[in-house]
């Protein structure tokens, strides 16, 4: 069938129509956060603008530093794994400030039951109650199962830090992490203080330097906590990313989904 010239001028219309609501939210989307726009990363990661410390925090587990004032909170939203749970199950945000030797992440955790059942740090890790933090230096994506493209540190309620090394076994980089939680109310208030390693990294090594931060600095971040209230295995794993397609429990081995971390001033 012919369009008609009035079909015509509607179709034209129609496309006229996308066309400026497409450029308009564009521009919106200039005007408010940077698109992440590149091959090695999924669609839709977020960005977190992370304010530098004046004074570090100290890693107690009280948030009373005024760092933590700049920094923006992020949500823990996005169910990864697990089926729908009600807020006294689980909530989840952090923020984030920096130095020029360490990021620091505040996050703040509602979990009802606090579990560590696995007391091998190195045993089923990801089935105890336990905060992920996901750090890749150059915001490069990519692989990182087995190398140090990107790390996935599993700080567990004794506050051990646990990724797979380069032997593909799981060691521990306690000595990256500074860990320390309390309890405020029914809120976990956890403040850790991560050494940033680039993919030059080496299992064992005593060779190794922590990266020297300067703002401006574009990271790949992702955060995500693992909640086991009396199971098996996890009930649930919610992070800050979300995952629109493939295995969501992925971001141990695909830094493509982390969002990206601006160092700023
Ligand atoms: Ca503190
Ligand atoms: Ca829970
Ligand atoms: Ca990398
Ligand atoms: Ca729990």
């Amino acid at each position: 069938m012919q369009s008609g010239p009035s079909e015509t001028r509607h179709l034209r219309a129609y496309w006229q129509g996308r066309i400026s609501r497409a450029l308009v939210a564009i521009m919106f989307a200039a005007a408010t956060a940077p698109a992440i726009a590149d091959d090695a990363h999924v669609v839709g990661r977020s960005k977190y603008f992370a304010p530098k410390a004046v004074i570090a925090p100290t890693i107690d587990g009280i948030a009373k530093e005024s760092a933590w004032n700049q920094a923006e909170w992020q949500d823990l939203k996005h169910r990864w794994l697990g089926p729908e749970y009600t807020n006294d199950d689980f909530q989840g945000r952090y923020k984030i400030v920096w130095s020029e030797s360490k990021i620091y992440v505040l996050a703040e955790i509602v979990d009802d039951t606090l579990i560590d059942t696995h007391r091998d740090p190195l045993t089923q890790y990801w089935d105890d109650d336990c905060l992920e933090i996901f750090i890749d230096e150059d915001f490069s994506g990519g692989d990182h199962q087995f190398n140090h493209n990107a790390f996935a540190y599993h700080v567990s309620l004794d506050n051990q830090t646990i990724d797979i090394g380069t032997n593909e076994q799981a060691q521990y980089y306690s000595r990256h992490v500074e860990s320390r939680w309390q309890q405020q109310g029914n809120k976990v208030i956890w403040e850790l203080a991560i050494e940033i390693y680039t993919d030059e990294y080496v299992d064992g090594s005593d060779e190794n330097t922590a990266a020297t931060l300067s703002a401006g600095k574009l990271m790949g971040l992702m955060i995500a906590y693992c909640d086991n209230d009396g199971s098996e295995l996890r009930e649930n794993f919610i992070g800050s990313e979300s995952v629109p397609e493939g295995p969501k429990d992925r971001g141990w081995i695909d830094a493509g989904l982390f969002g990206a971390l601006e160092l700023k001033e």
